[in-house]
């Protein structure tokens, strides 16, 4: 089993510096927990009242009894954690190429991350959805049965973060489909992406990764059980717990913008555990790179409803975001 620990003496010196927290990201954290929605309550107006909240206050919360089988969840994190801990030249045959422009494949530590930030992780992308843009070139063949794990996994989150978006576009006084529509509709793209912190001898110097919000619309992401996952809210990193077969919600940049403000899009960051390896699987549900997506048209209506926000193709907010250009 390959859980070498991160040694701070032989790192490399700019990624030591970049990843050192900042007073901001050493500022206390809070002994709060992130709110915790039950889908399983009978009554979906309660339910989607709920999420509609957490989405406005926090922008990150956790379901519980959301329909997603249990054993399924618990085999998505085997056939991840197995793949992980193979040999780096097994991991290699998925290899993200050094020369792409995409971000699928696996990569190892010391890398930048979707953002540009150097994060101190190893990963591995690939797109589940739609299948015109999967490339099973980047799905490990090993564990012989990741893909079909994978694939049962995909139609249950897209029925959830389906079911999550009705509930939050009628929460903005619209008809239920008025996000998946900003979003694309069916050009959207769902794309896998699993984090695999090893032990770190430092933890309190160094984060998984950085704080940030999610450049995307939404984000479905479900863990193993060392903790690290934290919400900065009012000030405090809260840390946002979560049982292994809870799934946490976030809110990403484009549904911010596409409720012209109405949901937050949550800053968190991932810490690293001292003694465990943290995975994590994030799901991030984003338009295709051509979709403009700007505040919803049936939100911009009458004197008192500005836009906050311009339109921007996906491509030209990711650029901009990357490079810290300016945005509005
Ligand atoms: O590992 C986590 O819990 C968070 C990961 C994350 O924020 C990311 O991959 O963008």
């Amino acid at each position: 089993m390959e859980t070498t620990s991160r040694n701070l003496d032989t790192s490399p010196p700019s990624l030591v510096a970049e990843t050192i927290l900042s007073e901001k990201e050493k500022s206390d954290v809070k002994f709060q927990e992130i709110p915790v929605v039950d889908l399983s309550n009978p009554s979906e107006e309660l339910v989607a009242h709920a999420v509609v909240k957490a989405s406005e206050e926090w922008g990150i919360f956790q379901v519980v009894n959301h329909g997603i089988p249990t054993e399924l969840i618990r085999r998505l994190q085997e056939v991840g954690t197995e793949f992980f801990e193979l040999p780096e030249k097994e991991k290699e045959a998925v290899a993200r190429p050094a020369d792409a422009v995409d971000i699928e494949g696996y990569r190892k530590m010391y890398e930048k991350d979707i953002e540009g930030r150097n994060a101190w992780v190893d990963h591995l992308f690939h797109r589940v959805w739609p299948p015109s843009k999967v490339s099973y070139t980047f799905w490990p063949k090993n564990p012989h049965d990741y893909r079909e794990v994978n694939e049962e996994y995909t139609k249950h989150i897209m029925k959830l973060s389906e079911k999550i978006m009705e509930w939050l576009s009628e929460g903005l006084g619209l008809q239920r489909e008025a996000l998946k529509e900003g979003l694309g509709c069916e050009t959207a793209e769902y794309l896998m992406k699993i984090n695999y912190y090893p032990p770190c001898p430092g933890p309190d110097l160094v984060i998984g990764a950085p704080g940030h919000t999610d450049i995307n619309g939404l984000t479905l992401l479900v863990a193993n059980e060392a903790l690290g996952l934290q919400a900065f809210k009012d000030n405090h990193w809260v840390d946002a717990k979560c049982t292994t077969s809870g799934i946490i919600i976030i809110i990403g940049d484009q549904f911010l913008r596409m409720s012209n403000g109405k949901y937050k899009s949550a800053e968190h960051r991932a810490t690293m555990d001292k003694e465990k390896t943290r995975i994590s699987w994030p799901v991030f549900v984003e338009p295709n790179l051509d979709h403009v997506v700007g505040p919803l048209p049936g939100l911009i209506t009458g004197d008192n409803n500005a836009p906050k926000f311009k339109p921007h193709a996906y491509k030209d907010y990711k650029f901009r975001k990357l490079k810290k250009l300016p945005l509005d």
